[in-house]
């Protein structure tokens, strides 16, 4: 009798724990407030309401994402491409409820997305799956992505707004830095306490902080 195959999850990733979640929702939210009272923000106000006099209040613009997670791999119970290969590597069972240190680097937020980019270690990159950075993207929309480094795309979606997927979040975090990349210089550069907020327009703001901030998270994966 053939034994049953065991299920997969829907994602397997880094999962903030649960302090480094308060602590980081508590922080993030804070820049929001920053974010919100800045004149090149306010000038740029249609790009989220599409009305110049309109006001947002960014807190409530997004809604938050948990738990705070860094996905490495999405399977979706196993229809995704790759997930069955990935679920059977070495480095996946022997990583699997381990605890590391994700530095956070930058902070983007644009009219769909709020997220924390992630600059991953060479050991955390090991668990980054081969083709991760373009999975789910078609082609022809992100030209350039071919050129970024391995492990660009990770991220933690901190909030989606309304009716927004948090997949969003790791393709608006690719074009930003792809735009960063190109002839395009960032529009308006502002020193903030925190770091250097550039806005790369269409609603796309990126903060690169000064110092970066550690989360501890655990690898593992969640189902729903
Ligand atoms: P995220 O990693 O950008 O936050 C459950 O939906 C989780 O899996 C979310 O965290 C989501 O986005 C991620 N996710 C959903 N669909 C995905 C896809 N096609 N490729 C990669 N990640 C995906």
């Amino acid at each position: 009798q053939a034994s049953k195959e065991p299920a997969l999850p829907m994602f397997y990733g880094w999962f903030l724990l649960s302090d480094v979640e308060e602590k980081i929702k508590c922080s993030t939210m804070e820049f929001l407030k920053t974010l919100d009272t800045l004149e090149a923000f306010k000038k740029n106000i249609s790009d989220f309401t599409g009305d110049a006099e309109k006001e947002v209040d960014l807190e409530q613009f997004f809604q938050i994402n948990t738990p705070l997670h860094c996905t490495t791999q999405f399977c979706d119970y196993g229809k995704a491409e790759g997930a069955k290969e990935y679920a059977e590597l070495q480095v996946v069972k022997d990583s699997y409820d381990t605890t590391t240190e994700l530095s956070v680097v930058g902070l983007i937020v644009t009219p769909r997305i709020f997220g924390a980019r992630v600059a991953l270690t060479t050991e955390q990159l090991l668990l980054w799956p081969t083709g991760a950075d373009k999975e789910a993207i078609p082609p022809a929309d992100l030209p350039g992505v071919e050129a970024l480094p391995v492990g660009s795309r990770a991220h933690v979606t901190l909030g989606c707004a309304a009716g927004v997927e948090a997949v969003q979040t790791g393709i608006d975090l690719l074009e930003i830095l792809i735009l960063q990349q190109g002839e395009e210089k960032a529009a308006t550069v502002e020193e903030l306490e925190l770091g250097t907020l550039s806005y790369l327009g269409q609603g796309r703001w990126y903060l690169a902080l000064r110092e970066a901030v550690t989360c501890d998270a655990t690898f593992s994966s969640f189902s729903e």
